[in-house]
């Protein structure tokens, strides 16, 4: 009987794919390629869920519910279809169509290019946030920007990387809808005549244009939520383009605006002050504003119920000209007073810090506003004066303190100061980072507005990084404690009560050798290096399943100290080089380095010249071998996580806000060997001592000690720990290297980490 629904159901689905084949590609079945084959494949399965994304809008409509915005300058959500039919309940059909159309699942799964708008973890967790809102049915919104080019692909020419355009939108995306009804305006710079200062003149018009994107929630035994991811982009309006300026000869200034969201800053942790980037910043915050106030204007004749049926979280400071801009909105062009107005503001926004990482804090130059934004200026040092003022009224507030804690200083503004001025609440996003943010960072804010402050501890989705990423384990922990911890991953905790019975203990076991050896296939399949002049050539694996797989993939950065987890493999390479027995290990490194940022280049540069050198020795390359993967992204991850047996979160203690490939691993079994940093600490926690055998590093005290009293000395460390300074050796030896260009990368990595 079921497999009869299931074969009408396919059926169907066949049909539909065949028709969107005829009638939006001019193909027949036969002739269609695998592009074309998944193009049409997604269009018949948007039929599906249409329904239900229109109901939904519907609901929160009529029931006038309370609304969360959350407003992020990135998003990486990954490939839709695969978790989409996963979601959905529907693999088993989907496989049946497959089947009945001669195509191979996996191929058309792979045609889908991955959406790459975001750098690392602040994007990845803006998406984990949506599908968790999605499959819990809350009534919730994305906001972004739909960058032509995402984060750049990278490619890894003999270890140096090159970075390339990112070409998500290269064919149709079967994944968004244009909203043309939806466009709305958005306006720069300006003047003012003296006797209407309010009255703006010679301003510049942009046009942003929102895509939609189906965030699918969870399906379960019930029915399935669709969330809206609302992307804006400047690129296909034509009105943007100065056609004047194009006359004049002036190709660049003519075409600023319709390239404005062309493409995402690749500098995470590092602020970059750029024109272009205030601008995409301020287009997201007043087009998503303006959208959220006609949505409460489709409802309300006036404002008073604004603060109690709005709320808007910023993730980190980039969207926090919200708060002057939605000021401006009601005050401005809605009729607010201006208390009124501030009331609501702080009631409705929640601000994340993400970093403690100095470079990574905005500040804009008070010029650069006051030129592109010359209301919202105005806006900000009123809220700026009032907040003085009040702090004025309080005890012991001297004007040292004021400067402290003021928005606008010394010719900037500070975006993380307006945020948590126009903020309920602010949070860290682990609890260690809560307290610094506390203790150090935002001191004399905690000082004085305490109860603002919260911690809020990642997650991650576990219906990405398990349910979808790893059937094979899905199955069998849903053979043991049931559906539940799809939806509520506190369930999980029932799995105790198998862990050391034998019989699942190898189970577990044969299914992680399952997950090594498809990784293992996917290298040997997909895994290409590249020579100097970029031309890719074949991998080859010298080890198999039996190596334990140490991954540690994230983006380059000295604060993650991937330079630590290349000095030990090359302490490993010494060992069995002097014929000591190692358990072979197969070490995977991936991630981006930002395209400025040199040192973080020189150490993927090291982890090429360290492969090279293992693969060149047989000795060494029989138990050990070191792969540096291209251009790591979402996809990428879902297939490596699965494998790992080790995951290596090992940053500078405090550094790492909190972290969330650690949980990716963890729940699907590999052990961490970690620093007591961020979520880590948490982690532990919950898994005890016990079941945390490798503890890694200083804890964040420690290192403050060291700092406040210069007791670091690497020199001390090198010459009591011989077998270390052999490994640190290397670096600058020559045995590591073929060029003058290596070594002097590589001599720069030893003196700067051993000079101090
Ligand atoms: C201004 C440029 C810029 C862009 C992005 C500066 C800073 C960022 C982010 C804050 C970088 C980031 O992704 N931070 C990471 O956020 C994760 C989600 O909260 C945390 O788990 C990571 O620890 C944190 O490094």
């Amino acid at each position: 009987m079921e497999q009869n629904i299931y074969d009408l159901q396919a059926e169907q689905l066949c049909q539909k794919i065949k028709h969107y084949l005829i009638t939006t590609m001019g193909r027949v079945e036969e002739e269609a390629g695998d592009e074309e084959f998944y193009r049409a494949f997604c269009f018949a399965l948007r039929e599906e869920i249409m329904i239900n994304w229109l109901a939904g809008i519907r609901t929160y409509e009529k029931e006038n519910t309370r609304r969360l915005y959350y407003l992020s300058m990135e998003f990486l959500p990954g490939r839709f279809l695969s978790n989409s039919i996963r979601n959905l309940q529907a693999l088993e059909i989907v496989q049946l169509v497959m089947k009945k159309m001669g195509r191979d699942f996996k191929v058309i799964l792979s045609r889908e290019l991955e959406p790459g708008l975001g750098n690392g973890g602040l994007g990845r967790l803006a998406s984990g946030f949506l599908d968790s809102l999605s499959t819990l049915h809350l009534p919730a919104m994305g906001y972004g920007l739909r960058y032509q080019y995402g984060i750049f692909e990278q490619q890894l020419w003999e270890g140096v990387q090159v970075e390339k355009p990112d070409l998500w939108l290269l064919n149709e995306n079967p994944w968004e809808f244009r909203r043309d009804l939806r466009r709305t305006s958005v306006q720069f710079c300006g003047i003012s005549s003296s006797e209407e200062p309010k009255k703006f003149r010679d301003f510049e018009e942009v046009w942003a244009l929102p895509y939609d994107y189906p965030i699918i929630g969870y399906k379960g035994d019930e029915s399935f939520s669709v969330t809206t991811l609302r992307l804006w982009t400047t690129k296909e309006s034509p009105r943007n383009f100065k056609i004047q300026k194009y006359n004049a000869g002036r190709l660049d200034q003519a075409a600023e605006n319709t390239a404005l969201t062309d493409v995402l800053y690749p500098s995470d942790y590092h602020e970059t002050g750029k024109r272009i980037r205030l601008k995409q910043e301020f287009l997201l915050v007043s087009a998503s504003l303006q959208d959220i106030i006609r949505r409460y204007k489709e409802k309300h004749s006036n404002f008073d119920q604004f603060a109690d049926k709005v709320r808007i979280q910023i993730n980190d400071t980039h969207p926090a000209l919200a708060i002057a801009e939605l000021m401006r909105l009601l005050t401005e062009e809605n009729g607010v007073e201006w208390n009124e107005g501030w009331e609501m503001i702080q009631q409705i926004f929640g601000f994340t810090n993400h970093t403690i990482l100095h470079e990574a804090l905005e500040e804009w130059d008070l010029n650069l506003i006051n030129y592109l934004l010359p209301k919202q200026y105005r806006i900000i040092e009123r809220i700026n004066h009032d907040f003085l003022d009040s702090l004025r009224k309080k005890e012991g507030v001297d004007e040292e303190m004021i400067r402290r804690l003021s928005i606008i200083e010394n010719g900037r503004v500070r975006m993380s100061h307006l945020a948590i001025v126009g903020s309920h609440k602010v949070n860290g996003v682990a609890k260690l980072h809560t307290e610094i943010l506390k203790n150090r960072v935002f001191k004399d804010f905690y000082l004085h507005f305490p109860e603002k402050f919260t911690a809020i501890t990642n997650g991650v989705s576990q219906r990405r990084w398990l349910f979808n990423a790893n059937p094979e384990l899905t199955e069998w922990i849903t053979k043991k404690i049931d559906t539940g911890w799809i939806k509520d991953f506190s369930q999980i905790q029932q799995l105790r009560d198998f862990a050391g019975d034998p019989t699942c203990q190898r189970e577990f076991l044969e299914i992680k050798i399952k997950k090594k050896k498809q990784f293992l296939k996917f290298l040997v399949e997909h895994g290409n290096h590249r020579d100097r002049d970029g031309i890719q050539h074949k991998m080859e694996l010298s080890l198999d399943s039996n190596a334990l797989i140490d991954v540690q993939v994230k983006r380059f950065h000295e604060y993650k100290r991937q330079l630590l987890n290349a000095l030990h493999l090359l302490m490993v390479f010494q060992e069995i080089k002097e014929g000591e027995n190692r358990i072979p290990r197969l070490s995977i490194l991936g991630g981006k380095a930002a395209p400025t940022y040199e040192t973080a280049k020189k150490i993927l540069l090291l982890f090429h010249c360290i492969s090279r050198t293992i693969k060149k020795d047989p000795k060494a390359s029989s138990k050990l071998q070191l792969i540096v993967m291209e251009n790591y992204n979402v996809s990428k991850a879902e297939k490596i996580i699965p494998a790992a047996d080790l995951s290596e979160q090992i940053s500078l203690a405090g550094m790492e806000a909190s972290g969330t490939g650690n949980m990716k691993f963890a729940m699907n079994g590999a052990l961490t060997i970690g620093t007591e940093d961020g979520a880590n600490i948490e982690m532990k926690e919950s898994i005890t001592e016990k079941w945390w055998p490798l503890s890694f590093g200083c804890r964040a005290e420690e290192i403050s000690e060291m700092q406040k009293n210069g007791s670091y000395r690497p020199q001390d460390l090198l010459s009591h720990h011989p077998k270390i300074a052999q490994a640190v050796d290397l670096l600058r030896d020559g045995s590591l290297t073929e060029n003058s260009r290596e070594q002097e990368a590589l001599n720069e990595i030893y003196y700067s980490s051993t000079l101090r």
